[in-house]
């Protein structure tokens, strides 16, 4: 039936997803590897097909729905039975920048793969991220633009989170069209990633997550 799931997310069958969870917490599968073996395996395909350009963003985007269908439904299981996400991300479109697309997209494969994710948002300015991340604990923040000129709000954000001491405490990503590697190095973010796929495996990589 994992097997299944893989596929009915591939075809974005939404409601297939969500029947064959039912199904397998029915027959008293573990929430757990219902999760893995199923729902996150099943993206991480989805991911692996983004990258080799066999899929595009409609089809991403399609799954990642579907995969919330099924999420929905196993959520309030694996929280009884106590599984703790991947981690935790809080992910935003900086300051000046009203493009939320591709950062949508980043939150929905982040979710896919077993992290829980708090949005904050577009035109996020740097203090915002800070008070967040005062309020609450985050593994990973994770920013994203499309502008040129909405770029340098990812350097000054790094830079009040040095300057408050937070950037002891947390992981940077940085992504986005215009965004390169080598201004993701200059600015002294943690990981940069290319795609919705890649900032998956950027995440797990950042907070030392093994996928077999
Ligand atoms: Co705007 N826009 N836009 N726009 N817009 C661009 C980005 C632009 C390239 C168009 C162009 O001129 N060719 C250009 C930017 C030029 C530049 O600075 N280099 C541009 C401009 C100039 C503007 C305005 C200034 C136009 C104006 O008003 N004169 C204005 C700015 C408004 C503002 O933000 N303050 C503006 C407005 C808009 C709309 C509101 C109309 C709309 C946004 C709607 C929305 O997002 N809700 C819009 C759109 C749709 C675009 C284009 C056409 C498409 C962007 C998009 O959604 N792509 C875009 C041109 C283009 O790209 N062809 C353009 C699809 C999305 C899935 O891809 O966002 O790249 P993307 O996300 C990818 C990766 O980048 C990566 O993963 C995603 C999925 O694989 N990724 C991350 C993204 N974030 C990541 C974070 C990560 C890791 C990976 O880690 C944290």
């Amino acid at each position: 039936m994992f097997e299944e799931i893989r596929h009915e997310l591939e075809i974005g069958n939404a409601a297939g997803v969500k029947e064959l969870v039912v199904k397998l917490l029915e027959e008293s599968v573990l929430p757990k590897r219902i999760l893995e073996e199923g729902l996150v395996s099943g993206m991480d395909l989805i991911g692996a097909k983004f990258r080799k350009n066999e899929v595009f963003i409609p089809e991403v985007m399609i799954a990642a729905k579907a995969m919330h269908a099924g999420l929905d439904v196993l959520n309030p299981h694996l929280a009884k039975s106590g599984v703790k996400p991947a981690g935790r991300i809080l992910i935003g479109t900086v300051k000046g920048d009203l493009h939320d697309i591709g950062k949508n997209i980043v939150g929905m494969m982040f979710r896919g793969a077993g992290f829980e994710v708090v949005d904050c948002g577009i035109d996020v300015s740097p203090k915002s991220f800070v008070e967040a991340l005062e309020k609450e604990a985050f593994d990973i923040v994770a920013m994203s633009s499309l502008l040129t000129t909405s770029m340098p709000f990812m350097d000054e954000t790094l830079k009040l989170l040095k300057s408050e001491g937070l950037d002891l405490k947390v992981r940077t990503m940085v992504g986005g069209a215009p965004v390169t590697q080598d201004f993701a190095e200059r600015i002294g973010a943690s990981g940069y990633a290319s795609d919705a796929s890649q900032a998956v495996d950027k995440a797990r990589e950042l907070l030392g997550i093994v996928r077999v």
